[in-house]
């Protein structure tokens, strides 16, 4: 009976503090062309973001130097969905790597932003690869 409980409390501590966050890969969303939706999230450590192929030809990857040190990394493949559980707090930043030109990118604050002063200066070297939307990453940084 006490190991019932036990098992009860452990099942029931990592269904109520564990959350699930979605962002869809969309060709227009609330926020312009080209974007994650939501593109800027802010949660837990060990919650986990779904990101959903709405419509196609997008993907999730993570950036290789803009995520915190020993942080998750993930590759999710062309139109398909992909869920990653982040359990390194810090800042995450994403792209979609067909539409890094036009600054189809997100970003996930887990925990606090320890790394977020590394993050920005490599996000003066990323909004090179940018064509359109320049200013995207800067305003996506200053919701953090
Ligand atoms: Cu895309």
């Amino acid at each position: 009976m006490k190991f019932l409980s036990y098992l009860f409390l452990f099942i029931f501590s990592n269904f109520y503090f564990s959350a699930d966050y979605e962002v869809r890969m969309l060709n227009q969303g609330p926020s312009g062309v080209m974007v994650f939706d939501p593109p800027v999230l802010k949660i837990s450590k060990g919650d986990t973001v779904h990101f959903k192929s709405v419509d196609m030809a997008h993907n999730s990857e993570s950036i290789g130097n803009m995520i915190p040190e020993g942080g998750d990394t993930w590759m999710g493949a062309m139109s398909q969905d992909i869920s990653v559980t982040l359990n390194t707090e810090g800042v995450y930043v994403y792209q979609c790597t067909p539409h890094l030109m036009m600054a189809m990118i997100g970003v996930i604050q887990v925990g606090n932003s320890n790394n977020l002063e590394k993050v920005r200066a490599q996000a003066n070297q990323l909004k090179n690869s940018f064509v359109t939307n320049k200013d995207r990453l800067d305003k996506y940084l200053s919701e953090l």
